[in-house]
Formats: structure tokens, C-alpha cells, sequence
């Protein structure tokens, strides 16, 4: 009886170290042709991973009043684009390097980032 309850508890302990470490990170969003990005509050998703040579279009929409994020940058890809309230944007990219490519706000407050592949 002892045992069993030695290995469960083990065995819960190796689960919770594994989530700990692994579960929690951030979930990459895979492009495919079009993706959509909301802006509220930040980027959703803020982390995308694109493939190297391909065209992406990603269209971007902020719905948050805040000026703040009323412009997005990519420097990489030498992008400045203003955000108008409640509209859509698109912006294509076709990455030519792979890597990972921030991008943020005017200000540089808000990020988010991209992974070439
Ligand atoms: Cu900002």
C-alpha cells in the first residue's frame, strides 16, 4: 500500500515538474496563408511562426481605444503600418531569413514575435 502511494505521489510530482517547466510556455500560432491577429490589450497571437519563402497576410485589427498601439512596427521587415480603430490591416510579408523578428508598438511597449522557420 505504502508503494502505491510513494509511486502516485512520485508520479503526480514528475507530472507537476514536467507541466512546470514545458506546459506553461507560450503556444506558437502557425500561419498559413492569412492570419489574424487581434489587438486588445496586446497582440493575439503575439508569438507566430512563419515559414522562410512563404507569403503570409496577416490581418490586423485593434480593438483597443488605446493610442498606444494604434501603430505596429517591424522593423525586420521594414514595416511601420497605423492601426485605425475596429478595421482591419493588412500586412503581407514574405520572410526571406529565418530567425525571430520582433515586432512592437510606436512606442515599444507592447511585443510580440515572429519565428521564421
Ligand atoms: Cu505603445
Amino acid at each position: 500500500m505504502d508503494k502505491i502511494l510513494v509511486t502516485t505521489v512520485g508520479m503526480g510530482l514528475i507530472g507537476f515538474i514536467w507541466w512546470f517547466f514545458f506546459g506553461k510556455k507560450e503556444k506558437a500560432i502557425v500561419a498559413g496563408d492569412v492570419l489574424e491577429i487581434l489587438v486588445d490589450g496586446g497582440y493575439k497571437p503575439a508569438l507566430i511562426r512563419l515559414k522562410k519563402g512563404k507569403k503570409t497576410t496577416l490581418k490586423i485589427t485593434r480593438r483597443d481605444p488605446n493610442s498606444c498601439l494604434e501603430e505596429i512596427i517591424l522593423p525586420d521587415f521594414k514595416i511601420k503600418k497605423f492601426l485605425s480603430l475596429n478595421k482591419e490591416v493588412e500586412i503581407s510579408i514574405i520572410p526571406q531569413k529565418t530567425g525571430e523578428f520582433g515586432f512592437h508598438c510606436g512606442m515599444n511597449m507592447y511585443h510580440g514575435k515572429i519565428i521564421v522557420e
